[in-house]
């Protein structure tokens, strides 16, 4: 019973900024990925989730849009687009492109026509109020910004360059679905969805995500655009449950693909995320569990992206055990039911970044928050702790290609530092050893191209110790079982599951009483 395509593949979500640069003035751009379309085929992926590229100033770096239709000039031309999505496809990769329409970036032609007066055509493309109330934005303070000259203030879920657009006015919906249709003709593969759940906001009952009306525009939007033709769409909702991720993504409603939950990731983040504890792993394991229930919507699997710290930094060992504790992971994920996702460097283990210096600071968000913070009389160390912990920038330094000059990602002055540790994490070496982390992926994505299981088959999780993560897939009368020891010591493991064959990772005699070593991951047919 194939189903859609995306059900099988695995997506890996490239940063375009910090992948690969072409041209040596340190920006990562189109012909850096192109360049390196011939990697991800080696590693398998049957899409790729490029975060934006289109014309921005770059106060969010893309994710602040002054023209959907043209490409941002550090990052190439329409043409090296076309190209990109030609290439790609020639090796059976999709293109799958960020759709950012929460916002705009206040250089778009709309919001200049907008801010000129209250009765501009463009006045109502944005949300304008004679006063603020207590929206807040991501980044820091109010949600609210005076425009002088209008004598307004306009709403601003993120940075005050990134006004959010009305979607109480229907010439905003299509607006949007022609730039979608747009880009839907050049052949890509689908959307991820930037903050999508912010689109039904109800501003003056103060309620952002989730809104009464979101679900109907979700529907219009796939009947406006890229319903039945095959496509991967993927919201990124912070707010999901299981329940509302139903609703997005049962294929009867005609809504989306799947979603981004982030239950996994905010579990341990109390008010702000700056205050982050580590998760425990009985969290992760509910929490991923419960996820594997849905019923009738498709599920999306992923421990990073652009926004949080790295993998092994978050939830393994990025010291001792980062080898076993990234593989582990990887095991534990790719054999769920979901479309996995691989953030760029991933696949070899990349860490967080050891900030030291305000100056190595690049992103926004956590520019905003130290002022903030430092307001509030927070000491430079405490702040620079966070932003080591959490902080966007861990996931945005470059791509660790090789052990020469800035990794192999530029022959210039990189935008952002290099990870020091790049002369023993690279994708030159992993490539060259045997039982690398780079190969435990390549066997993952490979596994579920060519096994039911995998993709469809039922979810359980089994009764272990606290930080031993099991579960048994089973279809068609067939049964696998997945461990994985997410912890830095031994062990205890018993089931009265007979060993048929290995399928992956560093399988055990016998599964009647096992001594797992730190981070053994493996999975077998019993
Ligand atoms: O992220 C949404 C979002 O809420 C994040 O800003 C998040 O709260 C924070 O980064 C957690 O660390 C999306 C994009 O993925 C992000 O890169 C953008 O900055 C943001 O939307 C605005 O477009
Ligand atoms: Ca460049």
């Amino acid at each position: 019973m194939e189903q859609n395509w995306w059900q099988r593949t695995v997506v890996y979500q490239i940063y375009p900024r910090s992948f690969m640069d072409s041209n040596g003035d340190g920006v990562g751009d189109l012909q850096g990925i192109i360049s390196k379309l011939d990697y991800l085929k080696t590693l398998g992926i049957g899409a790729i989730w490029l975060s934006p590229v289109y014309k921005s100033p770059m106060d969010d770096n893309g994710y602040d849009i002054s023209d959907y239709r043209a490409i941002a000039s550090e990052f190439g031309t329409m043409k090296d687009m076309e190209e990109l999505i030609s290439q790609a496809n020639k090796r059976e990769i999709k293109i799958v492109m960020d759709l950012v329409v929460n916002h705009t970036s206040d250089e778009h032609h709309w919001f200049i026509e907008a801010k000129k007066s209250k009765d501009n055509k463009y006045r109502d493309y944005y949300v304008w109020r004679d006063q603020p109330n207590h929206l807040k934005s991501t980044f820091s303070g109010t949600a609210w910004e005076y425009d002088k000259k209008s004598q307004q203030y306009y709403l601003h879920l993120f940075s005050k360059r990134q006004p959010d657009l009305n979607w109480d006015n229907p010439k905003v919906h299509e607006e949007v679905y022609d730039m979608m249709n747009f880009w839907i003709d050049k052949g890509i593969g689908g959307f991820r969805m930037d903050v999508i759940d912010l689109i039904g906001k109800e501003v003056d009952k103060e309620i952002t995500g989730n809104g009464s009306r979101l679900h109907d525009y979700l529907k219009e939007m796939n009947h406006a655009t890229f319903g039945g033709k095959n496509l991967l769409t993927v919201g990124e909702t912070w707010g999901a449950t299981p329940e509302i991720a139903e609703l997005y993504s049962d294929p009867v409603r005609e809504e989306v693909s799947m979603v981004f939950q982030f239950e996994h990731i905010t579990a341990n983040w109390p008010g702000e995320k700056w205050d982050a504890e580590p998760i425990s792993i009985p969290a992760i394991k509910e929490i991923l569990s419960k996820w594997q229930g849905l019923k009738h919507g498709w599920n999306s699997l992923f421990l990073n992206n652009h926004d949080l710290p790295r993998l092994v930094s978050n939830f393994g060992n990025d010291e001792k055990y980062r080898v076993d504790s990234a593989k582990a992971f990887a095991i534990l994920l790719h054999l769920m039911k979901g479309t996995p996702y691989i953030y760029q460097g991933e696949e070899i283990g990349m860490t967080n970044f050891p900030f030291k210096d305000v100056d190595q600071v690049k992103d926004i968000e956590s520019l905003n928050m130290r002022k903030e913070r430092l307001e509030k009389g927070f000491s430079n160390n405490e702040i620079m702790e966070s932003i080591k912990k959490v902080g966007r920038d861990n996931a945005r330094t470059p791509m660790q290609w090789n052990d020469k000059k800035n990794a192999g990602f530029t022959k210039g002055e990189p935008w952002i530092s290099v990870n020091p540790n790049y002369s023993e994490v690279n994708v030159y070496s992993e490539i060259n050893k045997t039982d690398s982390i780079f190969q435990t992926y390549q066997k993952l994505i490979e596994l579920r191209k060519n096994n039911n299981w995998i993709v469809y088959g039922n979810f359980e999780l089994l009764d272990t110790e606290p930080n031993v993560f099991a579960y048994i897939r089973t279809y068609e009368g067939e049964t696998y079982l997945v461990v994985a020891n997410l912890s830095d010591d031994l062990q205890f493991l018993s089931t009265s599951y007979e060993i048929k064959s290995s399928i992956i990772g560093e399988t055990p005699q016998s599964l009647s009483e096992v001594l797992l070593s730190p981070w053994q991951a493996f999975s077998v047919k019993v």
